[in-house]
């Protein structure tokens, strides 16, 4: 049986919901963030040499350690094609589905933690006039790249979402649920939950739209708290 190595507030929640949209019986190794840095603990570095999450590991022949949120995903849908949560090679939607499943990790999630981590160094004590400058300096990369950056990825986003919902879509490829709703809903649940009001509808939509599954909520209840989820979730 696999082993899910879950980080708290990360990007494994991708993989509980997965898990659960396909029914699978796994094992859960829960690990915690330290509460001051955020890093994830020393116990996923033994794990993982990268201490990074998700993190699967297989019971095959090789004893498979399987890092990378996107890997991990392919390796699951393509291993139970019953549930049908791929597109084949040979159907129209194809190029889109690859664009979307890697444009998550590849555009959408650089500048996001980009802003999260030159945001927490602005808060970090520094001596008064070291703070200034600093500051000055942080604001001016962020201004320049990372902002503009993720303002292009959201417009990108919500204009393709209105195609789909103006096309009787609820998900990002065709019309069902495919392994690129998994890799977009994390950045897009992060930016809901941490700015709801200055998201655009149709992202607030698809957002709410996949909490209300309830392989979702089932992937809630198995990972325990989680600051990206519903607002009312346990
Ligand atoms: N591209 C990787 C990123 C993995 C990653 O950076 N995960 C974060 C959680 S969302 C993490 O483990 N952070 C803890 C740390 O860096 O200490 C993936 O998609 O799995």
């Amino acid at each position: 049986m696999p082993t899910l190595h879950h980080l708290n507030h990360s990007r494994s929640q991708r993989i509980l919901w997965l898990f659960a949209e396909i029914g699978l019986d796994y094992d859960i190794q829960p690990h915690f963030r330290d509460p001051k840095t955020g890093l994830a603990p020393d116990s996923l570095k033994a794990i993982f040499d990268l201490g990074r999450s998700p993190v699967v590991t297989l019971d095959d022949d090789v004893h498979t350690t399987l890092g990378e949120s996107g890997a991990i995903v392919e390796y699951f849908a393509q291993t139970h094609p019953a549930r049908q949560l791929t597109i084949a090679p040979n159907d129209p939607f194809y190029s889109q589905y690859l664009y979307w499943l890697h444009f998550a990790e590849g555009t959408m999630m650089p500048p996001l933690i980009a802003n999260l981590v030159l945001g927490k160094a602005k808060t970090k004590k520094k001596p008064f006039l070291i703070k200034a400058i600093a500051d000055k300096v942080i604001d001016a990369i962020l201004n320049a790249y990372y902002a503009p950056n993720n303002e292009q990825n959201i417009a990108h986003v919500e204009k393709h979402l209105a195609q789909q919902v103006a096309q009787g879509s609820d998900f990002f490829v065709g019309d069902k649920l495919t392994t690129a709703d998994f890799m977009m809903l994390f950045p897009l649940e992060a930016m809901v939950a941490s700015a709801p009001k200055s998201m655009p509808s149709h992202i607030v939509g698809y957002v709410n739209r996949m909490h209300q599954r309830p392989a979702y909520q089932q992937a809630l209840q198995a990972g325990g708290e989680y600051n990206f989820g519903p607002k009312n979730a346990a």
